[in-house]
C-alpha cells in the first residue's frame, strides 16, 4: 500500500500576516532580553561579578575546617556556628545534603565568601532575598559580599542533587 505523495507542502505556503507579526515580535523580544542580561549585570546591584579558582574538594574542605576552628563560637544541631571578623575570608561548604558552617555576619561589613562543593553541583540560594549562585565542585566560587539587611537567612539548594536535596538547608545570621 502506498500513501501517495502530497501535492502541497506547508513550507511552500506563504506565512499568514498575523503569524509573521508574531514571529517578528518574538524575534525582537529575544534580542531585547539578550541585551538585558549583560546590561543588568553592570547596572543592577543584585548581580555581583564572580571570581573563581580551581581547587580540589579536599583542599576546600581543609580550608573550611581551618576557618571553622579559628572562629567557632558554638553549635546549632551539630552544625558549627562561626563568627568571622569583618573583611575576612569566609567559607561555606556544600555537600549532600547540607551547608556548613552557620555564619554570623555584621551588617554593613564586607566579607569574601568562598563557596565550595564536596561532591556535585549545588545551588546556593539565599532566602528570602533570593540571591542565587552555582556551587561547582573543583572550584572555589568567590563572592565579595556586604550584608545590607539584618535577620536570619536560609540557604536552600536549588540544583537537584539527590534524594535528600529538599533537606539541604543552611542558615546565616546578619546582626
Ligand atoms: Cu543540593
Amino acid at each position: 500500500m502506498s500513501l501517495g505523495s502530497p501535492t502541497k507542502y506547508w513550507w511552500d505556503e506563504p506565512l499568514d500576516p498575523y503569524e509573521k507579526t508574531w514571529v517578528w515580535a518574538a524575534g525582537v523580544f529575544c534580542v531585547l532580553i539578550t541585551i538585558a542580561m549583560p546590561f543588568w549585570h553592570y547596572t543592577g546591584d543584585q548581580n555581583p561579578s564572580q571570581e573563581y579558582y580551581k581547587i580540589s574538594p579536599e583542599k576546600f574542605d581543609a580550608a573550611t575546617e581551618r576557618f571553622i576552628t579559628a572562629y567557632k563560637v558554638g553549635e546549632e544541631q551539630g552544625i558549627p556556628v562561626v563568627v568571622p571578623p569583618p573583611k575576612s575570608d569566609i567559607f561555606i561548604r556544600a555537600h549532600q545534603f547540607g551547608w556548613e558552617p552557620i555564619l554570623k555576619l555584621k551588617v554593613g561589613q564586607s566579607y569574601k565568601l568562598h563557596l565550595g562543593s564536596m561532591d556535585m553541583n549545588h545551588g546556593f540560594s539565599l532566602q528570602p532575598i533570593n540571591m542565587n549562585f552555582q556551587v561547582v565542585p573543583g572550584w572555589d566560587n568567590i563572592l565579595n559580599i556586604t550584608p545590607t539587611t539584618t535577620g536570619v537567612f536560609h540557604i536552600v539548594c536549588n540544583e537537584y542533587c539527590g534524594l535528600g536535596h529538599h533537606t539541604m538547608i543552611g542558615k546565616l545570621y546578619v546582626e
